[in-house]
């Protein structure tokens, strides 16, 4: 089997490395010419454990070869992204999906499967993608088969997860989703749940709405608790204790570019329907707002507060700051004048952000800020840290930082600002 992926992004990379460390041929397509030749050197553009030694085996062994342009192959897979459009509702923008497939068309031959794996607005694959196929000739189904096979593996863990998850293949029709499940036999070790293209869109899009109505009901619950002056986190570890509950971790908010973007594709497509997902995405969006507060309260006796913002990317050990909570933190604080802020993040790149090390950022902060939850962070010792400060105060909005564990700190969590 030859593969052709277009988007060499956080799922394209690691399922097509995927693909060639179990024999299949695979070319992998992208914009970006530096990436091109970054990945034919056997060097990664992404952060994800187990992405490098995977892609020097492969390039090693000749199954995989990055490339700007598509060729001819048994299987198109396509992961590009779908961001939000700047419309009312932020709706699906398919563009990337669309051009992609029109890249392709001279490459298509009878017989292919075409797989999108980005995640799409529902009825994007019957309404969009199919008619662009049908319009160049080919009948679904019986020329061409056509699936929308949802990515759905955790940043961090995709390597675990792309084998082990369960996979849901939605063709155009019955003959397509076999085809769809015939190319993820490969590898997955997961269930292949078979069903048409409509649901496996809505399922997927459903996933990450469920996730983040949930954090945003603990972020709610987190509001409620300060207003009433009871522990948000002893409140939530009581409530999980109950075998059918299972309240979610308040935080910053929701970054990243699947649980902050997607729940509005569902929204967009039926806005009077979708009213407690639309609440939750704007309760999720009012953290960077609440935490800015949250601090403002800390640092109330002081005139010119010095923060130390420590994590920046949108979640624990992973370097990606798409739609990252703590950016948007830092965005508001730097409208206050008063302040003057240093950054920490042992997994972003200095060329992102002017990054310091942890010493540095302290050296007479009044309050550490930590907005992700890093390994690094929950294993630092903060009394040696807070002997460079002015105030000894830590801010922890993920309530990663065991308060026991330290003498000369005082740590502030969700659950005890006051
Ligand atoms: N977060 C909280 N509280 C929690 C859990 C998460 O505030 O209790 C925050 C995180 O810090 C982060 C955001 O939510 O800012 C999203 O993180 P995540 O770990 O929940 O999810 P992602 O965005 O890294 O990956 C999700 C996954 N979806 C689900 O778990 C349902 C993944 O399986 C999907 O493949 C991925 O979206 C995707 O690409 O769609």
């Amino acid at each position: 089997m030859k593969l052709c992926t277009m988007g060499l992004g956080y799922i394209g990379l690691p399922t097509s490395i995927m693909f060639a460390k179990h024999g299949v041929e695979v070319v992998g397509v992208d914009l970006v010419p530096e990436i091109i030749n970054q990945l034919n050197d056997g060097k990664i553009h992404i952060e994800e454990p187990g992405l490098q030694e995977f892609l020097t085996e492969v390039v090693k062994s000749g199954k995989f070869r990055a490339s700007v342009a598509p060729e001819a192959a048994d299987v198109f897979l396509i992961a590009v992204p779908t961001p939000n459009k700047k419309d009312v509702h932020r709706s699906c923008d398919l563009t990337h999906v669309l051009q992609a497939v029109k890249q392709i068309l001279p490459f298509i031959q009878k017989g292919n499967t075409i797989i999108i794996e980005s995640t799409i607005a529902p009825r994007s694959m019957e309404d969009q993608v199919a008619p662009l196929l049908e319009k160049a000739g080919y009948t679904i189904g019986e020329d061409l088969y056509v699936v929308h096979c949802p990515e759905r593996v955790l940043p961090g863990q995709i390597f675990h997860e792309l084998v082990y998850n369960n996979r849901v293949v939605g063709g155009i029709t019955e003959a397509c989703t076999n085809a769809g499940a015939a190319v993820y036999e490969t590898f997955v070790k997961g269930e292949i749940i078979r069903t048409n293209a409509s649901t496996a869109e809505m399922a997927k899009l459903m996933e990450n709405t469920f996730r983040d109505v949930n954090i945003a009901l603990a972020n709610e619950l987190a509001k409620i608790c300060f207003e009433l002056n009871i522990n948000v986190l002893d409140v939530i570890t009581m409530a999980n204790k109950h075998p059918r509950v299972n309240i979610h971790q308040p935080g910053p908010g929701v970054g990243g570019h699947c649980l902050a973007v997607d729940p509005h594709f569902i929204v967009a497509e039926a806005p009077k329907a979708a009213k407690m997902i639309g609440l939750a995405r704007e309760t999720n969006r009012s953290m960077p707002q609440y935490i800015v507060d949250c601090a403002n309260m800390l640092l109330r006796h002081r005139q010119f507060p010095k923060i130390a913002i420590f994590g920046l990317s949108y979640k624990g050990n992973v370097d990606d700051l798409r739609e990252s909570p703590a950016i948007e933190v830092i965005n508001l604080l730097m409208k206050q004048k008063n302040i003057e802020l240093t950054f920490h993040d042992p997994h972003v790149p200095v060329s992102k952000m002017p990054i310091v090390s942890a010493e540095e950022a302290v050296q007479k902060a009044d309050l550490i800020l930590l907005l992700t939850d890093h390994q690094e962070f929950k294993e630092m010792d903060l009394d040696i840290l807070s002997q460079q400060m002015n105030g000894k105060m830590i801010f922890d909005t993920r309530n990663c930082i065991d308060p026991e564990r330290f003498e000369q700190i005082q740590v502030v969590n969700l659950g005890n600002i006051h």
